[in-house]
């Protein structure tokens, strides 16, 4: 037995070591990837492109998996590889302690910035606007002030450029990397450079400069990335409209510069949610083609069920065009389809992708027009019906006649015993209905009509806390 094993592993390590060369397309992501590791993970230069990943590439591999709360393998597997293909801010991820002293920052109050040259995509006038924009949002929560200068050498010089454009931090053309910032300091210091062969917008379209200046200047005034994926100061690329702070990027800025005196009111958005936090909630929770999709204000997590770690992300960054807070969800696996409610609207995905002809209103599944939200949503694959749940009734659509069910809505109390009066998000699973409200989870029994066990909602994300 000892010694089959022993074999095997023999085997296996020959097998490694001598056997298939990389496919191009191999070959590629590697070298994609090692790219990626030399600009925000410090990956050391050198031959890195033998067949087996070397050492230092896994572990670098491992700390940017690490990073963006992807399972940690440290091989370049198809989530890490498309993280790695979205546009994002030059700046590297690990802070750069031996080069720079820790907590750079700014000595005086006021910062001082300068606009070198224009961007011919966007009118001079809207690329002030929008620039001043970005630095009140800073000055909003710091004592600090920024002072325009027209000539001459401004902490903050602000410059448009493309490929090498002055500094050997090249640019790369369109998409890749936006923009870049320098530390707080002389010279490059604070200088923020934008990648002039971005199309920059002051709208939805990618890429809209006011947010990815409001970030750029973060590093400018001493900020390091965030991980996480609600702050401003995460490095990938993502555009919502409203307020840009949360409270990740105003508690940082903060610790290096203080509150504002004037302490003017800002709402900073809230940090991502903690799976371990044992009063969670959710919003919605649906099945996606094998895999659990839960949502959570403006984020969700997605749960496949052979990683260890649910992946946590921005709804805007996977679905720009979905609303910031999800209302219900559901999976028909019938016609292959996710339904996504949020107010009277709802849109339909086909496995990440939105279905053309959405968002619709919800009315037209029958609900009667004094319903402006659904709380939950459930399809019930033995029967082929929809359970809609808002406030303390549900209605029943039936999929095959296309209409919402006679003798509906009914008391959600009376109908499944044991639940509470209303409900926060339901899922099925295997004949087995799982009920979010508040803090609790309830297993119940679709054929018994009963619960079976009552658990604490986060244990659906298989947190390890
Ligand atoms: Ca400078
Ligand atoms: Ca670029
Ligand atoms: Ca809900
Ligand atoms: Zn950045
Ligand atoms: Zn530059």
């Amino acid at each position: 037995m000892e010694l089959t094993c022993i074999l095997l592993l023999l085997l296996a390590a020959v097998a490694l070591s001598s056997g298939m060369p990389l496919s191009s397309e191999e070959i590629d992501e590697r070298l994609l990837a090692e790219k990626y590791l030399r600009q925000f993970y410090h990956l050391p230069n050198g031959l890195q492109g033998s067949r087996k990943p070397s050492d230092s590439f896994q572990s670098k591999v491992r700390e940017m998996q690490e990073f963006f709360g992807l399972e940690v393998t440290g091989s370049l597997d198809g989530n890490t590889l498309e993280v790695m293909k979205q546009p994002r801010c030059g700046v590297s991820d690990v802070a750069e302690y031996n080069v720079f002293p820790r907590n750079l920052k700014w000595e005086n109050k006021e910062v001082t910035y300068r606009i070198v040259n224009y961007t011919p995509d966007l009118p001079k006038s809207a690329v002030d606007k929008v620039l001043q924009k970005a630095l009140n949002v800073w000055s909003g929560v710091t004592p600090l002030t920024f002072r325009r200068m027209t000539e001459g050498t401004a902490d903050i010089m602000i410059q448009f450029g493309n490929g090498e454009h002055g500094d050997f931090n090249p640019f790369d053309g369109p998409n890749g990397l936006l923009a870049h910032a320098y530390p707080p300091g002389r010279g490059l210091g604070g200088d923020t450079h934008f990648d002039e062969d971005e199309k920059w917008t002051i709208d939805s379209e990618e890429y809209n400069l006011f947010r990815v200046a409001v970030h750029e200047f973060g590093h400018a005034l001493g900020l390091a990335h965030s991980n996480d994926p609600g702050a401003l100061m995460f490095p990938i690329y993502s555009y919502s409209e409203g307020y840009p702070l949360s409270e990740d990027d105003v508690e940082g800025i903060q610790f290096l510069y203080g509150k504002n005196p004037d302490s003017r009111k800002v709402h900073p958005k809230p940090v991502a949610p903690n799976k371990c936090d044992p009063m969670l909630t959710f919003d919605a929770v649906t099945e996606l083609r094998g895999e659990t999709m839960v949502f959570k204000g403006r984020f969700y997590w997605r749960v496949h069920p052979n990683m260890a770690e649910p992946e946590l992300a921005l709804i805007k960054s996977t679905w720009p065009m979905l609303p910031n807070k999800v209302d219900a969800a559901f999976e028909n696996p019938h016609s292959d389809r996710v339904f996504i409610f949020s107010g009277i609207r709802m849109w339909a995905l086909s496995g990440y992708d939105l279905v053309e002809g959405y968002p619709k209103y919800i009315h037209k599944l029958g609900l009667p027009k004094t319903i402006r939200k659904v709380d939950a949503a459930v399809y019930i694959p033995d029967t082929g019906k929809t359970l809609l749940f808002t406030e303390e009734e549900y209605w029943s659509y039936d999929d095959n006649s296309g209409k919402m069910e006679s003798g509906y809505p009914r008391s959600i109390e009376s109908d499944f015993p044991g639940i509470g009066e209303e409900v926060d998000a339901v899922g099925y699973h295997y004949g087995y209905l799982n009920f979010f409200h508040k803090s609790l989870q309830f297993e119940y029994s679709y054929n018994s009509r009963k619960v079976i066990r009552v658990l604490r909602p986060n244990s659906l994300l298989n947190a390890v806390c």
